[in-house]
């Protein structure tokens, strides 16, 4: 998949895209449409008569872990962790972009005086926010100046002015280290935000990766090849060749206008009225012809933040729990009700006494765990940490509270509701051990089917139901705690609940 046309006509092709031919609003009709259509799992939609505008929106497109795996190449049937176990495993090489001469995106440009940001259909999203956003399904290109290590990240952006992008590049993102390095020389900083492109690298956009790793080079390794670059034409960073749409300009680091608020992924607003934030001067747009502008909700769980973030934040968790060396990690799950980031959980085959306990010390104490992680529950090997009936089996039955590990101080972000206004910086944080303690001599005896009759009843099994088809007469997998296997997700689904 090269780009965003790409993905449309395989969506579409998979019966995972609708097209809204009827006349839609941009001015919060046709977030809320798309906001419904998610909430019902609906499909990605690409919206085709937008009030004021010729070119069309598409939304929606990483609401589903179906589309997630279309977007990373793999079966239409994977699991979240499925996609997480193979994010982990292509990432573990880079491919670097590859420079070409001409590209789409250069097929129209608007420069000076030119440069509109209106002429693109953006919506209103939510009635609180404090305006159109333009930037939402967005990836900012920035560059370091001492090292030249080029950034890609997602961050929103606010439309100001005909030439004027609100940001909001919070403390420690790799943007707002950069625009400090800028601010020492006193500098602008040059910038690119994009549009629709591959999709994957909104994916990347919204990863938390190290510093000074390329997200250009991990996207490559995922796609297997090069991702495509072209030089922007008022500075040198990389824009992805068939982007759709390419606004070029600088972020004076001495300067502000009010930003904000935008409905956050939080399902809450993070403040009241709006902040002074840096901003974009925007000196050129390039586009494509009939440019499709993709915009997504933010808002209540769960959107393509969400989505995205449950993906991308708990591969690179799972990542860096392997990092430490911490044997034994089987999965891991950050559901995308908590954006990903807010709750973890680990399964682990335990070897040694403590060993679950220091899984869920180390969690919170990895790069990504430590800002946010708010609650960590660790399950044993039996239980896949995406199988939410059985960890809440395990929590039932295993948990025993006293084994809770409160931990009073960590890193919080400005964004979490459950902190008061004034007092965001500081989070506590909760490890739930929900496994049987290695050390235990006697272990709770578990309840098992005899194997043999078991096989001998799954053996005779059309015979007893003879209207149910082959693939439903395999319901437990067989390792006699009715424990699924991932790449069983059909099967899963309706064995799960047996228990
Ligand atoms: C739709 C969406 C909007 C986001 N908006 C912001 C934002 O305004 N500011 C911010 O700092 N992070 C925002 N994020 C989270 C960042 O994309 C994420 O932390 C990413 O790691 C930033 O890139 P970096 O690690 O290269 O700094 C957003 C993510 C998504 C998916
Ligand atoms: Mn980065």
């Amino acid at each position: 998949m090269r780009d965003l046309r790409e993905f449309i006509a395989q969506a579409e092709c998979e019966g995972e895209l609708r097209r809204v031919t009827a006349p839609v609003d941009w001015n919060l009709e046709l977030s809320h449409i798309a906001k419904l259509n998610e909430e019902r799992s609906g499909p990605a939609l690409l919206f085709e008569n937008v009030k004021d505008y010729a070119s069309p929106v598409l939304t929606s497109v990483c609401t589903t872990t179906a589309r997630l795996a279309l977007i990373m190449g793999m079966p239409k049937s994977s699991s979240l962790v499925d996609l997480m176990r193979e994010w982990v495993k292509r990432t573990r090489t880079q491919i670097p972009p590859v420079w070409v001469d001409s590209a789409p995106c250069k097929e129209n440009v608007m420069r000076g005086d030119d440069v509109d940001l209106y002429k693109f259909p953006v919506p209103w999203v939510y009635p609180k926010d404090g305006g159109r956003y333009f930037g939402t399904a967005v990836f900012v290109v920035t560059k370091d100046p001492d090292t030249g290590w080029v950034n890609l990240g997602t961050y929103r952006l606010q439309l100001l002015d005909k030439n004027i992008l609100g940001t909001q590049f919070i403390k420690g993102k790799h943007a707002d280290l950069m625009l400090k390095a800028y601010a020492a020389k006193k500098q602008p900083m040059p910038v690119v935000a994009v549009v629709g492109a591959d999709p994957l690298l909104f994916l990347m956009g919204a990863a938390r990766l190290p510093a000074f790793e390329s997200e250009f080079g991990f996207a490559g390794a995922i796609r297997g090849a090069p991702i495509e670059v072209i030089k922007a034409e008022t500075n040198d960073l990389p824009v992805p060749a068939s982007a759709e749409i390419v606004v070029e300009g600088e972020v004076d680091p001495t300067a502000t206008m009010p930003e904000g608020p935008f409905g956050e992924y939080t399902g809450y607003y993070s403040g009241i009225g709006a902040t002074p934030r840096p901003f974009i001067k925007v000196n050129c747009i390039t586009h494509r012809n009939n440019p499709i502008y993709w915009g997504t909700t933010v808002g209540r769980a769960v959107t393509d933040t969400h989505m995205t973030m449950a993906l991308t934040y708990g591969s690179t968790l799972w990542q860096e729990l392997e990092a430490m060396r911490i044997p034994g990690i089987k999965s891991v799950y950050c559901p995308p009700e908590g954006s990903g980031r807010f709750l973890a959980i680990i399964s682990v085959k335990q070897m040694y006494p403590g060993h679950s306990a220091q899984v869920g010390t180390a969690a919170i104490s990895t790069e990504m765990g430590a800002y946010g992680l708010k609650t960590v529950i660790v399950v044993d090997e039996d239980i896949d940490a995406w199988d939410l009936p059985r960890v809440l089996w395990a929590l039932s039955f295993r948990f025993q509270p006293s084994r809770a590990e409160f931990i009073k101080r960590g890193r919080s972000t400005p964004l979490d509701p459950s902190l008061p206004l004034d007092a965001r910086e500081i989070t506590s944080r909760l490890i739930i051990d929900a496994t049987i303690p290695y050390e235990w001599k006697d272990k709770p005896i578990p309840v098992e089917l005899d194997p043999i009759v078991e096989k001998r009843v799954l053996a005779r099994w059309d015979e007893l139901f003879p209207e149910q088809s082959a693939s439903e007469a395999v319901p437990i997998s067989g390792d006699g705690n009715g424990h699924i296997q991932s790449s069983e997700p059909v099967v899963a689904e309706g064995a799960k609940f047996e228990m």
